[in-house]
């Protein structure tokens, strides 16, 4: 009797907070009466393909709703680290929460298609980047698809989901062709559908299971179905979008949208020191109006989805024509800002009578962003390279990484070893960035100038430490 209230209360909040297709509430209420429960008796195995930091913390959260899980990733070194339970992504909040070795449920193999056959649903959460001209790179959503599609038992109707962001319309146009090649049949062999992975790395309030979620397919059933499967990983809302597309589009927005606030304050911390005005100074006096949306002016925007994806869109409207002027402008931007701040630097060594020949700057940071040992697309790469080639001596120091971050890069294992240098650029927000003994490093340093590149140091406290300051945006 409980359950049957749950049900109906579900779709009540359907009906009343949402313009809902109604052939889906119907697929909902079909399924209640055939099957007796909301949560599709036949979902109890789930396979997630690829095991980095979306697809890991994905299995682990579905392995702690209940489910028995098969990972599955193509390196032999991420299988066998965590078949003894250790992380292998950079993601510190994944550190504790790996399946000690022999626990139930839990199966993880480099073989596509020995998990498969168990699987009543199969994820894939492979990257999508992009190539050396910018361009999509669906190789890894192919290569994963056709796996997963070759290793499908006929007559299975499993349920295979695409997670990794991508433009509108790829889930069919480089699925489908490989399904029909195969032979398999959609509504008996295999269903697709879209759910977009969007968890905030180095968030712990926005992990997998603290995330809203939309779901794309074109079977409506499927679509209440993973409604309910999605609704067993996260906390948040799960809602059925419709279409492939719609939720395709919805994700690879929702970073282009930030691509292009964040570029806003790169361009304003670009024009308002040349006015004499101090970027943020202007942000914080706008921030008191109640829609103005603050984002932070830095060094640059790194990670693996908002220097990319926006380069997914640009492609979808290339290909139909339509121009994408607003997203190509702001991926300009934000590709500028190591090279700007690498010029700014520049002319802060040379009005310091220090040649940049003779020059040794120290890098605090390298991931692309605090809390996070993630060295990818990080905007540190380009700033270093741009210092490097004036014959600037580059040194970094960032605790979340280990070993060689770049080439012609020194490593700094300690910042009390660090020493002897001219400047020091804080190029990631990490904590141990930001709590670390800046009068102990000013001491050590042969000039004591510091380029604040993320805006998050107390700059006051700084120069009264004794450092000769300045900041992105900062006239
Ligand atoms: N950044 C700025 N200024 C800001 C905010 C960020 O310069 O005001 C920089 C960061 O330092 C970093 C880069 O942008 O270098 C991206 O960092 P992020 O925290 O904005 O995003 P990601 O890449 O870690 O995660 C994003 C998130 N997307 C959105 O917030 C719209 C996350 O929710 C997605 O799940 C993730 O992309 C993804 O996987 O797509």
């Amino acid at each position: 009797m409980v359950l049957l209230n749950q049900k109906f209360l579900s779709i009540q909040r359907f009906v009343l907070h949402r313009r809902i297709d109604f052939t889906y509430s119907l697929a909902l209420l079909v399924q209640i009466v055939q099957e007796g429960t909301c949560f599709p008796k036949f979902m109890h195995t789930i396979g997630v393909i690829g095991l980095g930091y979306v697809g890991l913390p994905t299995a682990i959260g579905f392995h702690d709703a209940g489910f028995n899980v098969w990972g599955v990733d193509v390196s032999q070194r991420t299988v066998d680290m965590v078949r003894r339970g250790e992380n292998p992504t950079g993601d510190p909040d994944v550190d504790d929460i790996v399946p000690t070795p022999g626990t139930e449920r839990w199966n993880i193999t480099t073989s596509t298609a020995e998990a498969v056959p168990h699987c009543d649903v199969v994820l894939v959460t492979v990257p999508t980047p992009i190539t050396h001209d910018l361009k999509p790179d669906l190789s890894y959503v192919e290569a994963a698809g056709r796996a997963v599609f070759e290793a499908i038992p006929k007559g299975t109707n499993t349920i295979v989901v695409l997670e990794s962001t991508v433009y509108p319309g790829v889930t069919a146009q480089t699925w489908l062709p490989i399904v029909e090649e195969l032979g398999l049949v959609i509504g008996e062999d295999l269903e697709l559908a879209y759910c977009p992975e969007r968890f905030n790395p180095g968030d712990a309030a926005h992990g997998v299971r603290q995330v809203a979620r939309v779901i794309g397919c074109e079977n409506p059933e499927i679509g209440a179905k993973l409604v309910q499967l999605y609704s067993k990983l996260t906390t948040e809302d799960v809602r059925y979008v419709g279409k492939l597309e719609v939720a395709e589009a919805a994700k690879v927005i929702e970073n282009v949208q930030r691509d292009i606030n964040i570029a806003l304050v790169n361009e304003l911390a670009r024009i308002f020191p040349a006015l004499g005005i101090d970027v943020e100074d202007v942000l914080s006096a706008a921030a008191t109006k109640w829609n103005f949306h603050r984002y932070t002016p830095g060094v640059g925007v790194g990670g693996h989805c908002i220097p990319v994806d926006p380069y997914y869109m640009i492609q979808r409207a290339a290909n139909i024509g339509v121009p994408a002027n607003l997203i190509s402008a702001a991926r300009a931007v934000n590709r500028s800002m190591p090279v700007h701040v690498a010029s700014v630097v520049i002319d802060l060594l040379n009005s310091s009578g220090i040649l940049p020949q003779n020059a040794r700057v120290l890098l605090m940071g390298w991931s692309y962003k605090a809390e996070v040992g993630d060295p990818r697309e990080t905007p540190a790469e380009p700033l270093a390279i741009a210092l490097m080639e004036k014959g600037i001596h580059v040194s970094a120091w960032d605790p979340h990484l280990d070993g060689t971050l770049l080439e012609g890069v020194k490593v700094v294992e300690s910042l009390a070893d660090a020493s002897g240098y001219d400047l020091v650029i804080l190029v990631t927000a990490h904590k141990a960035c930001l709590d670390a003994d800046w009068g102990l490093l000013k001491n050590q340093m042969r000039h004591p100038i510091l380029y604040d590149g993320r805006r998050v140091l107390n700059l006051d406290k700084m120069k009264e430490l004794g450092w000769k300051i300045s900041a992105v945006g900062m006239p």
